[in-house]
């Protein structure tokens, strides 16, 4: 089965055609890095793409309470030569709650306006509190304000469409969740993947084979999944992908649009215990939720993302 997904994604590989590549888009990374490994697939899919110039990763964000978060994310970004991207840490390094708003501010307060795109794929904590943050010495704006005029998506690993529980919405912080979701500005786009997009396709299987020697991401993958595999759902990096893509830039890779959105219209709605369903709202067309493409399987999505997972640092090609 492997094996005929890698020859038909080969066959994608060989239709690449060389673009010129736009300028790189922007984004932030808010992440959990601790439940699960997809958080370290997406950093590789992100410093890489980062480096072959379709993503300028202005900073990661950690969203949980773990010390070793921002370690995590510094050694991956570090790999691929990315030590110097700005990591919001937990401070001072122990497992008390803290939000490095300060991150935040900075990096968006120094973006250009409707520019950052926010890849949220964990808790919503940060983002809740970004939001209701009041004017301080490093902002004259409240954070709702600096998110409307700075902000251009945010995408977010959570829920499930179009209706479901989800962890990342309702497992450690669901007041967290219904904040950002009901309060979102109408006027800047948010874009959902949900448990059943990244869920239903696995990526991971080239990790063995292919990865450079002394790869933390092999070492992670291996660690975490275990007993001999490095094969999991890919719910981060597929909406990491889509974060730095949208619809549109797989065609720079080579690859036909994978992803479109299920919806034209309405809203996302969270019970207190993060459950979501969607409602149908013709007066809201700022939401979207995400699903393949008619046509495209998960192996091609899964293909792509395990060229990431593998990448070279040194090599400054997307694939
Ligand atoms: C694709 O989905 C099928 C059916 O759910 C599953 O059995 C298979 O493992 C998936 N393959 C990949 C590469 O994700
Ligand atoms: C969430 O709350 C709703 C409404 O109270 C309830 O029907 C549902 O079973 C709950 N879901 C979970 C996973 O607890
Ligand atoms: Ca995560």
């Amino acid at each position: 089965m492997i094996a005929g997904f890698l020859l038909t994604a080969y066959a994608a590989l060989s239709l690449i055609v060389t673009t010129s590549l736009s300028s790189p888009k922007p984004i932030i990374i808010d992440t959990d890095i601790y439940s699960d490994v997809d958080d370290v697939g997406s950093l590789a899919v992100a410093n890489v793409l980062h480096n072959c110039g379709l993503a300028d990763l202005r900073g990661v964000v950690i969203n949980e309470r773990s010390k070793y978060g921002a370690l995590a994310a510094n050694t991956i970004n570090t790999y691929f030569l990315n030590g110097d991207i700005p990591i919001g840490a937990i401070r001072p390094l122990s497992d008390d709650t803290f939000f490095d708003k300060y991150r935040y501010l900075d990096s968006l307060g120094s973006a250009q306006d409707n520019s950052i795109t926010i890849i949220s794929i964990g808790f919503l904590t940060n983002i809740a509190e970004l939001l209701e943050s009041p004017p301080d010495q490093h902002s004259s704006s409240n954070g709702r304000e600096l998110i409307s005029s700075k902000v251009k998506e945010l995408v977010v690993m959570g829920g499930t469409y179009p209706a479901g529980w989800e962890f990342n919405f309702g497992g450690l912080d669901p007041a967290s969740t219904k904040a950002v979701v009901e309060n979102w500005p109408a006027n800047v786009a948010i874009t959902y993947s949900g448990a059943e997009l990244g869920g239903g396709i696995y990526s991971g299987y080239l990790l063995p084979t292919h990865s450079p020697p002394n790869s933390p991401i092999l070492a992670a993958y291996q660690w975490y999944v275990g007993r001999g595999s490095t094969v999991r759902e890919s719910w981060d990096p597929v909406t990491t992908l889509y974060g730095i893509l949208g619809l549109d830039g797989f065609q720079k890779l080579g690859f036909k649009a994978p992803l479109v959105f299920a919806n034209s219209i309405g809203y996302n709605s969270v019970l207190d215990n993060g459950t979501n369903s969607w409602v149908y709202d013709s007066k809201v067309t700022n939401q979207h939720w995400l699903e393949l493409a008619d046509g495209v399987t998960n192996s091609t999505v899964s293909f792509l993302l395990d060229q990431f997972l593998v990448h070279n640092p040194l090599d400054s090609r997307c694939i």
